[in-house]
C-alpha cells in the first residue's frame, strides 16, 4: 500500500508537537528566544508545501529559521512520535496544566502562578478555585480576572470537541482517499456537517456503497486512529489523533441516496423533509422512501427523493431547514455560487507588513491560481505588532505594487490597505492617503469588546467613510475560540446598502466572518459582498474555498458577489467609483 497521508495532516501533527514545547518552555520561564524559535518553527512546519516527514535533517536547515537543534527534534518527531525534551519537560508539571494554558486569555505567567499559589492543576481546579473566588484574593489578579477566567471556561466547554470546517474536511478527505484505496470500486463520501460546509463540526461521517463490509476493519486501521469506539457489521466508529471522532457506514447501491440524504442533514432539514413524506402518506428513513404498502418510491439517488417529493434538488449547504423546502417547492432557490466563479481577491498581505511572503511570490502564486486581479492589501500603522503602514510607507507601498503590475500579463493588482477602524470608528490612515489607493479594506482588530450601541455607531462611521469600500470581518470572531464583537448587523447592513459598501466574508477558516446567516441577511437586502482570502501565506490563498461554502450557505448567487465581476466591471461598482 502507498502512503494515505496527506503531507499538511503529518505537518500539523509535528506543529502541535512543537507549540506544546513552546508552552512548556514558557511555563517554565525560558529564554524568549528558544520560545519563539519553537513557535517559530510551528508556524513554518504546518505551513509548508513540502512533508516534514520526505526530508532529512540537512533538508529541513534548508528552510529558514530551522537551525540543527530544531532540525533534530522535528526528525525526532516524525520518526518516534514524540520528543525527549517534551517528555523531560512534562515530568515538571502536570500534562494537565496544558489544558489551563491553551485557554483563551490565561497566559503562562498566570498559569505558572496559579499553579504556585493554588495548586491549579487541571481546568476542574482553575474552575473550582475562580467559582470560590479564590482567584481574586491573588496579587495582581482581581475579581475582573477571575470572571474572565470563568468565561473562557464555559466558552472553552462549549466548543469542546468541535472543529474547524477546513481541518475536519482535510481529515475527512484523508479518510475517503485513504479508504478508497482499499476499495477502488466503491463510492465513499464525507456527510454530515462537513458536506453541508458547515463552519465548524462535531465528528466526521463517511458513507461507503458498494464496499465489502470488511471496509469496516479497513478503516479502524487508518494511521491516525487511536481507539476504536465500536466496530463490525455495517458500522464503525473511531477516535483519531488531533481530538477527532470518525464514523463509518456501509450500504447497498439500492440505498445510496437515501443514506446520502439522510447522513447529510441537518437534523432539522431531516426531520421537515419526513414530514412532507407523511403529508403524503409516505415514509422516509435512510433505506429509501416508501408508499404506504411499504412499496419503495426513490432511494438511489438523492435528487430521486427530492423530485419524488415535489422538490428540486436540494444543495447539501442549504440543507439547514431555514426555508429551502418551501423554496424548492416553488422552484425558487437560487443557483449558488462557485468557486470558478471567483475572478479577484481583494484582500491579502505581504512582508511589508506581517504577511510570510514577498509582493512578487504572492501575485505569481495568484495568478497561478486562476485570478484577474488582487488587491494587496496590508495593516495600517495602528497595528504595530503587525508592522502596520503609516502613510509614507502606504503611498510609497502603492506606488511600488502599480510599478509592479505595470510588469505584470495576466493578472491585475491593485493598490490597497487593509485600514485598521479606530475605536471611535476613525480611520486609521488620512482620507488623502486612503482616497489615493484603488480599495481601500476597512476592519476592525482592538477593541472588540465595545457595547453594541458603541461597535454599531463605530462600524457605521467607518462605513460612512467615503474612501471605504470594503467591510472586512465584520464581527472579529475566532471560531472555537472567542465570541464575536457585539455589533448589530442588522444595522450595519442597511448602513452598507445606503453607502454602496460591500461586506466581506473573510474565508479563514477560523473567521469565516461573515457568518452564514449575516451573508444571507446581506444578500436578502441587496448589500453586496465580496469573497476574500485575507492570505497571509501561499496556502491562504486557497482559503476561499471555505469562504464560498460560507456564502453557499447564505443563499448567495454569483452576482451578489463583486469579484466575481471582470476587473473593468469590478471597478465601476467599488463605492468609490459609483
Ligand atoms: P455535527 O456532527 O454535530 O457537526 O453535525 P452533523 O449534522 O454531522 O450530525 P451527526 O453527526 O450527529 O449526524 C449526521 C446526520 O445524521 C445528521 O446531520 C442528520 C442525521 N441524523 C442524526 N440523528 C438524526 C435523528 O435523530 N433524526 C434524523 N432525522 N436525522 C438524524
Ligand atoms: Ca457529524
Ligand atoms: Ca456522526
Ligand atoms: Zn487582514
Amino acid at each position: 500500500m502507498t502512503t494515505p497521508l496527506p503531507a499538511p495532516l503529518d505537518n500539523k501533527a509535528v506543529a502541535r508537537t512543537l507549540l506544546e514545547i513552546a508552552d512548556l518552555l514558557e511555563l517554565k520561564g525560558e529564554n524568549p528566544f528558544k520560545i519563539r524559535a519553537y513557535r517559530n518553527a510551528a508556524d513554518i512546519v504546518s505551513h509548508a508545501a513540502e512533508a516534514v516527514s520526505d526530508l532529512d535533517e540537512a533538508g529541513l536547515r534548508g528552510w529558514n529559521g530551522i537551525g540543527k537543534d530544531l532540525a533534530g527534534r522535528i526528525r525526532e518527531i516524525v520518526t518516534t512520535g514524540d520528543c525527549q525534551v517534551r517528555r523531560d519537560l512534562l515530568t515538571e508539571f502536570p500534562a494537565t496544566l496544558l489544558d489551563v494554558l491553551r485557554l483563551q486569555g490565561v497566559g503562562p505567567k498566570t498559569v505558572a502562578v496559579l499553579y504556585k499559589e493554588l495548586r491549579v492543576k487541571s481546568l476542574d481546579d482553575l474552575a473550582a478555585a475562580a467559582k470560590a473566588g479564590r482567584i481574586r484574593g491573588i496579587k495582581g489578579m482581581g475579581g475582573k480576572k477571575e470572571q474572565l477566567i470563568l468565561q473562557a471556561i464555559e466558552e472553552r466547554q462549549r466548543f469542546a470537541g468541535r472543529h474547524l470546517l477546513s481541518r475536519a474536511t482535510e481529515m475527512a478527505e484523508a479518510i475517503v482517499a485513504y479508504l478508497k484505496e482499499h476499495a477502488p470500486a466503491a463510492e465513499i463520501t464525507t456527510v454530515g456537517s462537513v458536506r453541508r460546509g458547515a463552519e465548524t463540526s462535531g465528528d466526521l461521517d463517511i458513507l461507503a456503497t458498494g464496499a465489502d463490509l470488511s471496509l469496516a476493519d479497513v478503516f479502524t486501521k487508518f494511521p491516525l486512529v487511536e481507539r476504536v469506539l465500536a466496530g463490525g457489521g455495517s458500522r464503525a466508529s473511531v477516535l483519531l489523533r488531533g481530538g477527532f471522532q470518525a464514523d463509518l457506514r456501509i450500504v447497498t447501491p439500492d440505498q445510496r441516496g437515501a443514506a446520502l440524504q439522510y447522513f447529510t442533514g441537518s437534523k432539522a432539514h431531516n426531520i421537515a423533509l419526513r414530514d412532507r413524506a407523511l403529508e403524503r402518506g409516505w415514509k422516509l428513513n435512510e433505506y429509501g422512501l416508501f408508499d404506504t404498502e411499504e412499496r419503495p418510491i426513490a432511494g438511489a439517488t438523492e435528487l430521486d427523493i427530492y423530485k419524488a417529493l415535489g422538490l428540486a434538488y436540494i444543495e447539501p449547504e442549504l440543507r439547514e431547514n431555514r426555508g429551502e423546502i418551501a423554496a424548492a417547492a416553488q422552484r425558487a432557490l437560487p443557483s449558488l455560487i462557485t468557486r470558478a466563479d471567483l475572478k479577484g481577491d481583494l484582500h491579502m498581505h505581504t512582508t511589508e507588513s506581517d504577511g510570510r511572503e514577498s509582493l512578487e511570490t504572492m501575485v505569481a502564486e495568484a495568478k497561478a491560481r486562476g485570478l484577474e486581479y488582487i488587491a494587496i492589501t496590508d495593516h495600517s500603522q495602528s497595528l504595530s505588532m503587525a508592522n502596520g503602514l503609516d502613510e509614507t510607507r502606504c503611498t510609497a507601498h502603492a506606488e511600488r505594487i502599480r510599478n509592479y503590475s505595470k510588469t505584470q500579463k495576466g493578472i491585475t493588482v491593485l493598490a490597497g490597505i487593509e485600514c485598521d477602524i479606530l475605536a471611535d470608528g476613525a480611520m486609521d490612515l488620512s482620507d488623502d492617503c486612503l482616497a489615493s489607493l484603488d480599495v481601500v479594506v476597512a476592519s476592525i482588530h482592538s477593541a472588540i469588546a465595545q457595547d453594541e450601541r458603541d461597535m454599531t455607531a463605530r462600524v457605521i462611521r467607518a462605513i460612512e467613510h467615503p474612501s471605504v469600500d470594503i467591510i472586512g470581518h465584520l464581527t472579529a470572531r475566532m471560531l472555537l475560540r472567542r465570541e464575536g464583537s457585539r455589533v448589530n448587523v442588522e444595522k450595519v447592513i442597511d448602513a452598507a446598502k445606503a453607502n454602496g459598501v460591500a461586506l466581506e466574508i473573510n474565508s479563514q477558516p477560523h473567521r469565516l466572518d461573515l457568518c452564514d446567516t449575516h451573508a444571507r441577511l446581506a444578500r436578502d437586502r441587496g448589500v453586496k459582498l465580496v469573497i476574500d482570502s485575507d492570505a497571509h501565506y501561499v496556502e491562504a490563498l486557497d482559503y476561499p474555498r471555505w469562504g464560498v461554502m460560507t456564502a453557499r450557505r447564505g443563499w448567495v448567487a454569483r452576482d451578489d458577489v463583486l469579484n466575481t465581476l471582470p476587473l473593468k466591471e469590478f471597478k465601476k461598482r467599488l463605492r468609490r467609483n459609483r
